[in-house]
């Protein structure tokens, strides 16, 4: 007997960032589409989004709510089942670094990566850090954009974690003069620790001056401004979590 055919699946719908609805002056790189989920918890979508802006290209988003039909969805867009995914070109890119280092490769210009070799292998060190590190700080205080929390209990291992990161922050900090990890530029390490950045604001995380300044930099950029913006309007009653996201 021939079997069902599949049911055809809906793709989410594409939203263009930052456009006026004029069209756009063509540009040397055609758009490229990331898929993310909440903008509210989400620090994987977060980052990659960030990745994509930092490199100056015009972006496309396609939303993606974790359900069960929308799994499926994301399977036809990312084979990790993951976000953030990027589609550039016809080349699909998953995996947060591996989209900063593709990024970095279409468009040096950017600096996404420091130019000096030495600043360069210490931005990928702390970013790699970050992608596979500081398990306890992810899952006890998980990235919510909306949440406050200001008396919220740190225990020993997230403390842990946190001190570790600004240590990392003061280190860079000092070693290439702020206010970015890396001086002036905005840099893959800068992606990869916002969410971090936003973290600290949710539960009232205390910092030293210097870190202090380092996340009100961070929350400041415009491009987190507008994430935050997108993130406040997202339908509350996605019912994710009180887990790492
Ligand atoms: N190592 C991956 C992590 C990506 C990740 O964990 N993404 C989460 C969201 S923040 C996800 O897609 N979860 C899918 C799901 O829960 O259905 C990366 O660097 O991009």
């Amino acid at each position: 007997m021939p079997k069902p055919s599949p049911k055809p699946v809906a793709r989410p719908a594409l939203k263009s960032v930052g456009g006026s609805g004029m069209p756009r002056t063509p540009r040397a790189h055609p758009a490229a589409i990331l898929s993310i989920s909440s903008r509210n918890y989400s620090s994987w979508s977060l980052r990659g989004w960030l990745l994509v802006r930092f490199a100056g290209l015009d972006l496309q988003t396609q939303v993606v709510v974790p359900d069960e039909q929308s799994r499926r969805e994301l399977l036809l867009l990312s084979p990790s089942i993951l976000v953030p995914c990027l589609t550039h070109e016809g080349v699909r890119v998953w995996d947060t670094l591996a989209i900063g280092e593709y990024l970095n490769e279409i468009l040096p210009a950017a600096g996404l990566l420091p130019a000096e070799r030495a600043a360069r292998a210490h931005c990928r060190a702390i970013s790699g850090e970050m992608h596979a590190g500081f398990a306890s700080l992810r899952s006890a205080l998980p990235m919510n954009l909306r949440g406050h929390f200001p008396d919220f209990r740190v225990w020993s291992r997230a403390q842990d974690d946190i001190d570790r990161i600004t240590d990392i922050w003061r280190d860079c900090l000092t070693t290439y003069g702020g206010p970015y990890l890396f001086g002036a530029r905005r840099t893959l390490a800068d992606a990869m620790y916002a969410p971090v950045c936003t973290r600290f604001r949710t539960y009232g995380v205390a910092l030293d001056e210097a870190c202090a300044g380092y996340r009100d930099t961070i929350l400041a950029m415009p491009e987190m401004r507008e994430w935050r913006e997108a993130a406040l309007q997202e339908p509350e009653e996605i019912d994710e979590l009180d887990m790492e996201f």
